[in-house]
């Protein structure tokens, strides 16, 4: 089936959070779900704070900016994930308490256990994403997240925005039932500077994958998929706004995993 134009709203599970049967058959049929404003806001906007100190004290952010609106000054690169400027920040940000802490948080791994039904193993690997405006060649391409992590398919992503992130913005979209004919190689584009592996054209078509979904998040959102599931950012088509955004990786425990599911990071 062709995948359709236009962008359409992620179909929201917040009714059925708590019915494990009912959470199972929407991720069976979509390849992902999608929470609004459940997760631990107060951590989340923490976590962005962090976050945006670390951008601010390396020369990123506009001066007198209030430091939450993470409002880049257009003159510090922008940089993507691979540029050294940005791993020295990213490097504090691994290592900060929070950042380690937050993917533990009892709401993500209980919704990770009621939906695999059994005790949950939290990858180590926490990842971090901070996506700058005018650099759209860096957007995060279509893939499927086993292509890195390996191990068992049955690995759940969740991807959660630091903060309220508007369309235009650039949040993650995923594309929907692009789950059900499992994994298929990805090419590498040498535009990236970072993570470049992706599916396009007949490829992305093959996936079974219908229709992009996406949202415009606010704080406490969590988008959460399979790992054959393909999803991709949207481009940020601020002027100055900088995405913020982390993702982390869940599996049932004793299942097949792969070497990035106990190293901290591929890069650092
Ligand atoms: O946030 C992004 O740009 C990409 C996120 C992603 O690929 C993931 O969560 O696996």
């Amino acid at each position: 089936m062709a995948i359709a134009e236009r962008v359409a709203e992620f179909v929201c599970s917040n009714a059925d959070v708590d019915d494990a049967a009912k959470l199972r058959a929407s991720l069976a049929e979509n390849g992902y779900l999608y929470f609004r404003g459940l997760g631990p806001k107060e951590k989340v906007l923490g976590l962005r704070r962090v976050f945006l100190e670390y951008a601010k004290e390396a020369g990123w952010l506009e001066a007198g900016s209030d430091v939450m609106e993470a409002r880049w000054n257009g003159r510090a690169g922008p940089y993507a994930e691979g540029d050294k400027e940005y791993l020295e920040v990213y490097k504090k940000i691994v290592n900060h308490p929070l950042f380690n802490e937050l993917p533990a948080d009892p709401f993500y791994m209980e919704l990770v256990q009621r939906i695999v039904g059994a005790p949950v193993m939290l990858h180590r690997m926490h990842i971090g994403r901070m996506s700058f405006p005018k650099n759209i060649e860096q957007t995060t391409p279509p893939h499927q997240d086993w292509h890195y992590i390996r191990g068992t398919a049955d690995t759940f992503t969740i991807w959660t925005p630091l903060g309220d992130t508007p369309l235009e913005v650039g949040g993650l979209k995923v594309l929907r039932g692009s789950h059900r004919h499992g994994f298929r190689e990805h090419a590498l584009d040498p535009v990236q500077k970072f993570a470049g592996w992706g599916l396009k054209g007949e490829n992305l078509d093959a996936t079974g994958g219908d229709e992009w979904h996406t949202t415009a998040y606010t704080s406490g959102d969590l988008v959460l998929f399979h790992s054959h599931t393909v999803h991709s950012a949207m481009p940020n088509l601020t002027e100055r706004t900088i995405r913020l955004s982390i993702d982390n990786r869940y599996q049932r425990q004793g299942d097949e995993f792969g070497a990035n599911a106990t190293r901290t990071h591929w890069n650092l």
